[in-house]
């Protein structure tokens, strides 16, 4: 079956749509023994899930033996997390079939997209940088590049965001609960993992071998889950290791009457792939999270080893860089470098010098953030305990590392300990991923400016040729086709389906924002989308939006950089407005906020309840009715994003200018028709230059004045609270009891942070009260524009129109031109 089904002719699509009923007619049966009429959503879910991944299974397989067959290079994709979002819908989507799915379906009166809500969705990730993992992997198969992704099979996703009492509450996402249709247990691909232990230098033959003892073993078990591609002929792997204990239970242990002993090393064992880290843009040094980290890069190495040996019995290993690329997706799987390393001396035999130069052929380096505290360091203690191994190397790669540097800056020791990859006791994961890749690149053009004159300046210096600039992008399939099939099809309509395989061709629509017509029905359809979000938002919260005021969306992940706190100060003083004049015109506005907080950053949390206390004062006023509107929605993740987004007009993207690397969920609303209220960073830049300056809405500091204001310590956050009497107003609100009476000094924390200093960190480093202004300003501007609908819509359809140059196809050609150089599958025909 396939894309033909497009141009077939009546009796086919009815002969094709008997024989797919049939087929999940056939699942029922089998798989539970029951009928169409008998069956509840779940079997339902399952039977249809089941009959498409047969589907996608064939391209699986003929993926699979036309890579083998053309002996083509394979790239491998390590990143911690993953996000794809829900399966069933986009995998029929890209086999061209779901019109004929849903049509067939619908004659037994079932709903395809309401059987999506049975899918768990896999929350592997915390954000931005699992999203984009997964964006690069629908590219990959969409361009049919030999590659596989590879990370952890958590057992416990991204914990499920409540809301009680205005305030975040985890509960665990056992998102496996009911089974995953979409997974496949590989049992030939079990890996042994080694931690602990000792090893032993041993000389006696004249060469050093290593020996490691006394280690334990942790089982590292497959699952692939496959990636379809747009109209692919092949499909993907997203490869998931498990962690099991190769004891099942010890049972001399066991014998001796020491159950729970045996048992106990069982559950240290699975404690690995239990669950995900909840921490975005901030890593804390836990012995877990290194097991984590060695657990799949080491079992992806040797796997990776293995699957050239299979295919490749003619070529000595030093030929490994001409087949395999790995890439490292942030510094989480950099110890991939040092297992590598190991694999290839101690098991492969090779000299120091020949392993070293294999390696840095081998990986590239993605860095994704300039935050201090995401730099990933590693105790040396807690590294030499539980990789003593890895410990070796990685000493003698620094003491190379800073040898050759030495050359390059003789006598500047400062600078070499900054550099070096072991210093101060503390292993550095970036600097390691830095001196031993061929290829590093930032995710925007801003990053890596950001990246080679300032974090990797020194590093910059010496290798200029190894820093590339490749922007990130987004699977736009998904973010149209399947979260906005209304725009969609009206694009299709407008200028034909080719933009569904080359985004540029988006371009074309750029005409269409002069035709009254065509801006009619973009606007019909955008009030589609914001009818059907408050359909769920009154469905889930049980509150009513109003589906004719401006929606304005802030959906990321709660962090002070990111300046939620901004938008939430901005409503207070919109409200003051209105309240000082209530007479007075004024736009009704809807503000949307989703992200979560990580369970261990308060003051995250203590933001997120202050903007739950902004929504209920709004709530409470009758002054305000229908004026004014905020609605905090829990659980952030790719499901709610695919409603959330396609209905935004106004799409908040207000970090602290230099700190966002790039962004991806501002490309997501651009495609989507949203007009960007946005600082000069990450993305936002080139979205800038894409779109032009007539529309879009930059606002704030530059970079440059946030890079001043820091080195020369010039900021008075003081004096804009003297001399700015609205925002001191506004302030005063924080704490003069007209959020939560009963206890005023809720949000003091916040309000002390913004204006002094507390031991030796700088009051409001984000810069909020330096930008309010400029912000209100510029909400003002949207509120302006918005009075003029015809306007709006067409700077929308503009958005639209230039958000081609974000699709992560042309990333992926990018970093294969630049990076992988890998050769596409070739099918017959
Ligand atoms: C994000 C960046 O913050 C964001 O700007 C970027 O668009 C995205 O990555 C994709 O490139 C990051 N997420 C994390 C998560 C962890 C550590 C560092 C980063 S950077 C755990």
């Amino acid at each position: 079956m396939g894309k033909e089904y497009f141009y077939m002719n009546e009796l086919n699509r009815a002969e094709a749509k008997a024989r797919i009923l049939k087929e999940v007619e056939e699942k029922l049966h089998r798989s539970f023994g029951i009928t169409f009429d008998d069956a509840t959503p779940m079997q339902l879910y399952k039977a249809v899930a089941l009959t498409v991944r047969d589907e996608v299974m064939e391209r699986w397989t003929h993926g699979r033996e036309e890579r083998a067959e053309q002996k083509l290079k394979r790239l491998y994709y390590l990143s911690v997390e993953f996000l794809p979002g829900k399966m069933l819908v986009n995998h029929l989507l890209n086999l061209v079939e779901f019109d004929l799915y849903q049509e067939a379906l619908s004659e037994v009166g079932v709903n395809l997209m309401e059987l999506e809500a049975e899918e768990p969705e896999p929350g592997l990730g915390n954000g931005g940088l699992g999203r984009l993992a997964s964006c690069f992997m629908e590219s990959l198969a969409t361009l049919q590049l030999p590659a596989m992704g590879c990370s952890i099979r958590y057992e416990y996703g991204l914990f499920r965001q409540q809301i009680v009492d205005g305030q975040q509450v985890e509960a665990p996402d056992n998102w496996l609960e009911d089974g995953f249709i979409w997974e496949v247990p590989d049992y030939d691909d079990e890996m042994e993992i080694h931690f602990g232990g000792h090893i032993i230098e041993d000389w006696s033959e004249g060469y050093l071998k290593v020996r490691h003892e006394d280690y334990n073993t942790v089982l590292a078990l497959p699952y692939d889950v496959p990636v379809s591609g747009y109209d692919s002929d092949i499909a993907l792997s997203m490869r998931l290791w498990s962690a099991r204990s190769p004891r099942r239970i010890n049972m001399e242990q066991f014998s001796r009457g020491d159950y729970i002993k045996a048992s106990e090393e069982k559950e240290l064992a699975e404690a690995i792939s239990k669950v995900l880290y909840p921490d975005d843009n901030h890593l804390e040094g836990k012995e877990l999270r290194l097991k984590q980290h060695y657990f799949f890069t080491s079992a992806t190495i040797q796997y990776a080893v293995k699957d050239f040996k299979r295919r490749f019995p003619e070529l000595p290993i030093t030929r490994l860089a001409d087949k395999i690329a790995i890439h490292i997706n942030d510094t989480h799987p950099a110890l991939a470098i040092l297992e590598l390393m190991r694999v290839l001396l101690d098991q492969e035999g090779l000299p120091w010098e020949t392993a070293i130069a294999v390696c840095s052929k081998v990986f590239a380096y993605t860095n994704h953030t300039i935050m201090n505290e995401a730099l990933e360091t590693w105790s040396e203690d807690l590294f030499k305990v539980l990789l003593p191994r890895l410990y070796s190397i990685v000493q003698a790669i620094n003491q190379d590392f800073c040898e050759s540097l030495w050359k390059h800056y003789p006598g500047q020791f400062d600078r070499i300990a900054k550099m070096a990859i072991v210093s101060y006791g503390q292993i550095h994961m970036a600097n390691l991923a830095v001196a031993m890749s061929h290829a590093v690149n930032g995710v925007s053009k801003l990053h890596t400016r950001i990246l080679k004159q300032d974090l990797f300046a020194d590093f910059y210096r010496i290798y200029p040729g190894r820093f590339h600039a490749i922007t990130n992008g987004i699977s736009y399939r998904r973010w149209s086709l399947k979260a906005n099939p209304g725009l969609a099809h009206l694009i299709t309509e407008a200028i034909g389906p080719g933009w569904l395989r080359d985004a540029a061709e988006l371009e074309k629509l750029r005409p269409m924002a002069e035709d009254g017509a065509f801006l009619e029905k973009a606007a019909a359809i955008k009030k589609e989308n914001k009818v059907r979000l408050a359909h769920y938002v009154e469905k889930t919260q049980g509150i009513v939006l109003n589906p004719d005021s401006i929606y304005d969306v802030q959906a990321k992940r709660l962090h002070e950089y990111k300046r939620q706190l901004l938008n939430a100060l901005h409503i207070l003083y919109l409200y003051q407005q209105i309240k000082a004049n209530p007479e007075a015109d004024f736009t009704p506005r809807t503000f949307l906020f989703a992200a979560k907080a990580a369970p261990g950053y308060y003051r995250a949390k203590l933001i997120i309840s202050f903007i739950c206390q902004v929504a209920e004062l709004v709530h409470n006023d009758p002054d305000v009715k229908g004026r004014l509107k905020v609605v905090f929605l829990p659980n952030y993740n790719v499901s709610l994003a695919e409603v959330l987004i396609p209905a935004a007009e106004v799409s908040e993207q207000i970090s602290t200018a230099g700190k966002e690397a790039s962004g991806t969920s501002n490309m997501k609303f651009m495609l989507n028709g949203a007009i960007t209220l946005g600082t000069l960073d990450g993305a936002n830049v080139e979205m800038l230059d894409a779109v032009g300056e007539e529309n879009i809405i930059i606002f704030g500091m530059t970079p440059e004045e946030v890079q001043q204001a820091y080195r020369f310590n010039s900021y008075r956050q003081g004096e804009l609270y003297e001399e700015n009497l609205a925002l001191r107003r506004v302030l005063d609100m924080m704490v003069d009891g007209s959020l939560t009476p009963a206890n005023p000094h809720r949000f003091s924390e916040l309000y002390q942070a913004l204006l002094f200093s507390d031991n030796g960190g700088m009051a409001d480093p984000y810069f909020v009260l330096k930008d309010f202004d400029a912000y209100a300003a510029a909400q003002k501007k949207v509120e302006a524009l918005y009075g003029r609908p015809k306007v709006w819509q067409k700077k929308s359809v503009l958005n639209i129109a230039a958000s081609g140059v974000f699709s992560s196809d042309k990333t992926i050609r990018e970093y294969n031109r630049k990076v992988w150089h890998l050769s596409p599958v070739e099918s017959e025909e």
